[in-house]
């Protein structure tokens, strides 16, 4: 399948008012070269030596052995040493993303701690990321922005990230049941063939509304493995779920994702801020098909 591009928002980098207003046209901003691809790079081989001394991937990165499932058996080996990498917590502080989610948000920045690392390998077609909106996942506030950043150059073959423009202005969509991280889809039969996806580069950012619909590609390589991140972002006046605040698959205390960190200032910065805590509504993840009539 072919897929337009995304318009690159990068002329706007100086134009806060312009970035929020093509936000809030198209749901998501594609930022050429967002951070540098050596701060990029940094993190994908910290990530990619775990892989290796855990057995996933060969001198070369390439993947070894059976695919391996996010959540799933044989996972934790590999995510828990990722969940405690400081420089993959430090990019999500980077100057560059959180100057665009000022602009859209226009109050001081709420970085999530809670971020997440995707690690996916070839031959997982049913276990791609589904098309889902974010909102039912992450709650809180609808003004909730991820960041999707890919680690190493990521071509459409290497499954990256695919987005329905305008799709946040449908509102929050019913939600089914799907194999896949996050396992719940929603229905976008109606937006036919207005997905838009490209090959990008390491340091390249996606980033969109928690309503805009999104979907991961199937990585279709012989044996490369899509190394990427999900950062999110809000202001911080706005409400935002306890969960957010707890490190991703709460396997780990932040005690122990911060063992023998250099940076002080990334660590429980969110404590310094009067939250607005509010809590999950687990009806809008329910799935339609298990709902009562
Ligand atoms: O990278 C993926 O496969 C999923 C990313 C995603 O859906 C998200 O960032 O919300």
């Amino acid at each position: 399948m072919r897929y337009e591009a995304f318009t690159d928002s990068r002329d706007l980098l100086d134009e806060p008012s312009a970035l929020r207003e093509r936000m809030q046209e198209e749901g998501y901003l594609f930022i050429s070269s967002l951070v540098p691809a050596d701060a990029a790079g940094e993190v994908y081989d910290a990530i990619m030596r775990i892989c290796r001394e855990e057995g996933w991937a060969d001198q070369n990165n390439l993947a070894l052995g059976e695919p391996r499932l996010e959540g799933h058996e044989g996972w934790w080996e590999v995510y828990d040493r990722v969940q405690c990498l400081e420089e993959f917590h430090a990019l999500a502080h980077h100057p560059n993303i959180i100057r665009v989610i000022e602009a859209i948000v226009q109050e001081p920045v709420l970085v999530h701690p809670r971020n997440i690392a995707r690690i996916t390998f070839p031959a997982t077609t049913h276990y791609t990321t589904p098309p889902h909106q974010d909102y039912p996942l992450i709650q809180g506030t609808p003004e909730t922005y991820t960041v999707w950043i890919p680690l190493c150059d990521c071509p459409i073959e290497l499954g990256g990230l695919a987005v329905l423009p305008g799709s946040h202005r449908m509102g929050l969509l019913p939600v089914h049941a799907a194999s896949g991280p996050g396992g719940l889809s929603v229905d976008t039969s109606r937006w036919g063939d207005r997905w838009r996806a490209q090959h990008m580069r390491a340091g390249d950012a996606l980033i969109f509304h928690s309503y805009t619909v999104h979907r991961a590609l199937v990585n279709v390589s012989q044996r490369r493995l899509r190394v990427s991140v999900d950062y999110r972002y809000q202001g911080v006046s706005q409400p935002i779920v306890e969960d957010s605040l707890r490190p991703h698959y709460e396997r780990l205390s932040w005690e122990q994702v911060y063992r023998g960190w250099k940076r002080k200032d990334i660590q429980y910065y969110w404590q310094k801020f009067a939250l607005n805590v509010v809590p999950r509504n687990f009806e809008i993840m329910r799935p339609e098909e298990y709902r009562q009539p």
